[in-house]
């Protein structure tokens, strides 16, 4: 940290190697923020953050309660810890109910939910000592409504929004706000290649024929949005899809 820094705000941001984390981490660090990037792939956060002024890569698998503990004492050597993005999270699989595999659906409340819950439990004593924390909760349209093979995808994403609501709730008077920023159709690159297990062809019809789905730098830049708002002013969920998707169910497709 150098001395024309000390007074820079931080925000640590979650699955920061790719997709809407990435794009957080840039839209942050254009609005000013020290950027703490977090993501299990070392390699891709260290590079984006040699691209990005006074930001700092950290490798964290955000499931390891330790690690994350280790993690959030080893911010104590900046002057504050200001904002949480928790955006690590993902699909695995899109069976239904009757065959998804309990193993898929485990990794995903392990990621989706427990992943928020070691993150926010270990930096809220920082982000309160800040005397103006924000804790941001990357959920999903489907953490609101569900869709036939959304399966463990939906359920883990219901578990992150009720995290959001239940804890804007518990911290009602302390100075912390909780935003959750709920995005539907976005095309990043690994989404929908991660959850058909790599398989292209599948991931591709997902946004067949949709005119323009969201992008990553979409969603980040509502996220900034949000965050940069007066500390008064809590944004309690913002949910942003593209035009062409009016429901979960109902995606307009050209041919
Ligand atoms: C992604 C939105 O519709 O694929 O969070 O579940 S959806």
């Amino acid at each position: 940290m150098t001395a024309d820094s000390a007074d820079i705000r931080t925000a640590v941001v979650t699955g920061a190697s790719s997709g809407i984390g990435a794009a957080t981490a840039r839209a942050l660090a254009s609005a000013g923020y020290r950027v703490v990037l977090t993501a299990r792939r070392k390699d891709r956060i260290e590079a984006l953050a040699d691209t990005l002024p006074h930001a700092e890569a950290y490798a964290l698998d955000v499931t390891d309660r330790a690690a994350v503990d280790a993690f959030a004492r080893s911010l104590d050597r900046f002057p504050s810890v200001d904002v949480l993005v928790n955006n690590a999270g993902g699909a695995l699989g899109a069976e239904p109910v009757a065959t998804g595999d309990p193993a898929d659906w485990r990794a995903m409340y392990e990621v989706n939910v427990l992943g928020v819950l070691h993150m926010t439990q270990a930096l809220l004593p920082a982000l309160t000592a800040s005397g103006d924390g924000t804790v941001v909760v990357l959920s999903s349209t489907a953490g609101h409504a569900t869709y036939e093979g959304g399966g463990g995808y939906v359920a883990a994403k219901h578990g992150a929004h009720v995290i959001a609501e239940t804890l804007r709730l518990e911290l009602c008077g302390e100075p912390v706000r909780v935003i959750e920023v709920a995005p539907g159709m976005v095309r990043t690159e690994e989404f929908a290649t991660t959850r058909f297990r790599g398989d292209s062809d599948k991931a591709a019809k997902v946004y067949a024929g949709v005119d323009a789905p969201l992008t990553a730098e979409d969603v980040a830049d509502t996220v900034a949005w949000a965050i940069t708002r007066p500390p008064h002013v809590n944004i309690d969920l913002l949910v942003v899809r593209p035009r062409a998707q009016a429901s979960n169910t109902k995606v307009h497709r050209s041919s």
